[in-house]
């Protein structure tokens, strides 16, 4: 796995909001990353059949609670490293796993930023994209506006059939999106507030992808309740302003968050 980064990659990626990284796995950790994401999706297959209304992905969350595996791909400090030199945070959480399948002929992603789902508000999340397939023009590759973080919009889409709703609520992010094909075992990192989306599964095979999102190790609970991924008992328990400080839940995957 690429466990550094050149300046070059670094400034892109503050720059654009995004970056694409074609040599993230090896060609045997990629056969490793198949191997254990599919098995943890087929083993929560039989308890949730979470498929999206529109179509758009199979979507299962948080593999690594079912799966010690995927604990393992998914809380490496190796990537926390990569996380914290793009962000330049000290620590670094995980804020979840989850495994994206475009199916064949699935719908596009509509565009949207990762944020304002979120619990937390910060302009240093980022979201790991990793390709388990060739992920391609014609099957659902992602689209990211370049540059779009930096306008630090809050609007939440809803993942529905209008695919350009986030652009009407801003017209000033409007501008031409970029293609980031990648070969199976590339990925692409995404600043929070990128907007992005991917194209339709236009083929017969399915796109897999594994993504990671993370936030900062001194985040704060912003008072929005996300959908699935805190739980309804931990949410219960904040208040606005506290620190998301359970290492169960986020664990850290990098440096030690301050405690104040
Ligand atoms: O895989 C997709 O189609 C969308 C992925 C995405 O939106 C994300 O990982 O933040």
């Amino acid at each position: 796995m690429r466990n550094s980064f050149t300046e070059q990659e670094i400034a892109d990626y503050r720059t654009n909001g995004f970056l694409s990284v074609p040599d993230f796995l090896t060609p045997d950790e990629l056969a490793h990353w198949r191997a254990v994401v599919d098995a943890a999706v087929a083993d929560v297959h039989r308890e949730s059949s979470g498929r999206n209304s529109e179509k758009v992905f199979t979507q299962r969350m948080h593999l690594r609670r079912t799966s010690v595996a995927v604990k393992q791909l998914v809380e490496d400090p190796a990537i926390g490293c990569l996380v914290a030199a793009l962000e330049e945070v000290d620590a670094v959480r995980l804020y979840l796993d989850q495994a994206l399948v475009k199916e064949p002929y699935g719908a596009p992603t509509q565009y949207h930023l990762d944020i304002p789902w979120w619990s937390f508000a910060s302009p240093h999340a980022c979201t790991l994209w990793v390709a388990l397939d060739d992920s391609t023009l014609e099957n659902g590759c992602l689209y990211f506006v370049a540059g779009s973080q930096d306008l630090r919009l809050t609007a939440m889409g809803d993942l529905g059939p209008d695919l350009g709703a986030v652009f009407d609520a801003h017209p000033e992010a409007a501008t031409r999106p970029t293609p980031v094909p990648l070969p199976a075992g590339g990925c692409s990192f995404h600043n929070g507030h990128t907007i992005h989306g991917a194209g339709a599964n236009m083929t017969p095979g399915r796109r897999r992808a594994m993504t990671t999102a993370f936030m900062p190790g001194d985040a704060r609970y912003n008072g929005h309740r996300d959908v699935g991924v805190l739980g309804e008992q931990y949410l219960d328990a904040l208040t606005p302003g506290d620190r998301l400080d359970n290492d169960e839940l986020l664990p850290v995957v990098h440096g030690y968050p301050r405690s104040q």
